[in-house]
């Protein structure tokens, strides 16, 4: 097949924070293949494949165009010999034999069917695999599984939690929460982060952050919007952690260890969310709700940027801004601060453009986050 290669583009960078990813994807052919790939490896515990398969995914998603053949490849960072195997399989025959194998396999379609339950980690799933176990009617007849509250809720709101969370649900708890920040207190701030704040049409959850620029008053406001939640009959699950943030530690190394911030991850009762669940809905259910699990963050206003950019990610974008950070400034960043080795100080930012002037990046805006 004929196949011109793109007019030249500037290098593509291997750090997604040096990339501008939208929600359009033009090769998610491609992306969709590497991601079960990777998704496979994880569960499987592998992290160095998984993680190259999640960046050369993430490579083709900030192209501009559509790969139509190999040689379109050359020079693009992070595609190695499987990727490219891959890639070429899937131009050819439009499907890979290795993807259909491990989609059609079983160990594979029943450890993504645990972790897809709220609190079921790929840890769990595999020792329920280990035990026999196949579906989630096994799992609840089994009387020696002690389900945490957490699992519990999960398997609760199963349904609801497993169907995507659209703009206008977002929107409409977006609403709810700033109606009990403000209540709680005038000079309170909330800002949408994650995936909605990137632009995209749907998420698994909502996440947001709040705080207020009083001092140390940041560490009431979770409780007291939980609170109010619960007054209000729409807590359905909380799991509330309180700040273990300090100042004087350095930013940590590990990407996969959580922040020190106060955070609360939520199921709410959303009223009146029928119109999102399809005009068609056969199931007859008509109750005009619908549980929605929402994530919130509360760092200490001196840290809302760093907690902004570190909540907004996405997860492949905030890894690279670590590894540049580590790299190529011989910095620190994670969600609280900036630590400049070289100079042995920590570095102020107000805004997420402090931040990237930091690091000596250009400003990506957050709907170009999309890695
Ligand atoms: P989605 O919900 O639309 O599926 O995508 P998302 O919004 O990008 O994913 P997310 O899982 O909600 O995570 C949003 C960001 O929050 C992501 O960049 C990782 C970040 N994050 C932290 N710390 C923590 C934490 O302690 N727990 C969770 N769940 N996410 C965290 O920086
Ligand atoms: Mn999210
Ligand atoms: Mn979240």
């Amino acid at each position: 097949a004929r196949c011109s290669t793109p007019t030249p583009v500037a290098r593509v960078s291997q750090y997604a924070c040096q990339r501008r990813t939208t929600t359009e994807n033009n090769n998610k052919i491609l992306t969709d293949a590497f991601e079960v790939l990777a998704e496979s490896y994880e569960l499987n515990q592998l992290e160095g494949p998984c993680l190259a398969f999640r960046r050369a995914a993430s490579v083709l998603k900030s192209l501009p165009w559509a790969v139509q053949c190999l040689g379109a490849t050359q020079g693009l960072p992070c595609l190695g010999e499987h990727t490219k195997a891959l890639i070429e399989e899937i131009l050819q025959y439009g499907h890979s034999f290795e993807v259909e194998k491990i989609l059609s396999d079983e160990r594979y379609q029943t450890l993504k069917l645990f972790t897809s339950v709220f609190g079921v980690g790929p840890k769990t799933a595999e020792k329920w695999y280990r035990r026999g176990l196949r579906s989630f009617s096994d799992i609840l007849a089994e009387p020696s599984i002690q389900l945490n509250r957490m699992q519990q809720s999960g398997f609760l709101h199963y349904g609801d939690i497993s169907r995507a969370v659209s703009k206008a649900e977002a929107r409409a708890l977006g609403n709810i929460i700033d109606e009990a920040v403000h209540a709680i207190t005038p000079d309170g701030i909330l800002a949408l982060t994650g995936g909605f704040r990137r632009g995209k049409e749907f998420g698994h959850d909502v996440d947001f952050i709040v705080t207020t620029p009083e001092q140390g008053k940041e560490e009431t406001l979770l409780p007291n919007i939980i609170d109010r939640l619960k007054e209000q009959g729409i807590l359905l699950y909380s799991d509330y952690q309180t700040s273990t943030f300090d100042i004087s530690k350095l930013p940590s190394h590990k990407f996969e260890a959580m922040d020190h911030f106060a955070k609360c991850f939520l199921i709410l009762r959303l009223e009146g969310s029928l119109v999102d669940r399809g005009l068609n809905s056969t199931e007859g259910d008509s109750r005009g709700w619908r549980a929605v699990r929402v994530d919130l963050v509360s760092p200490p206003m001196e840290r809302y940027a760093y907690a902004l950019l570190g909540w907004t990610g996405s997860r492949q974008f905030e890894r690279d801004l670590r590894r540049f950070a580590r790299l190529e400034q011989h910095m620190l960043l994670d969600n609280h601060a900036l630590y400049d080795k070289t100079k042995k100080e920590f570095l102020a930012a107000t805004t997420e453009r402090d931040i990237f002037a930091h690091l000596g990046l250009e400003y990506i805006e957050p709907w170009q986050r999309n890695a």
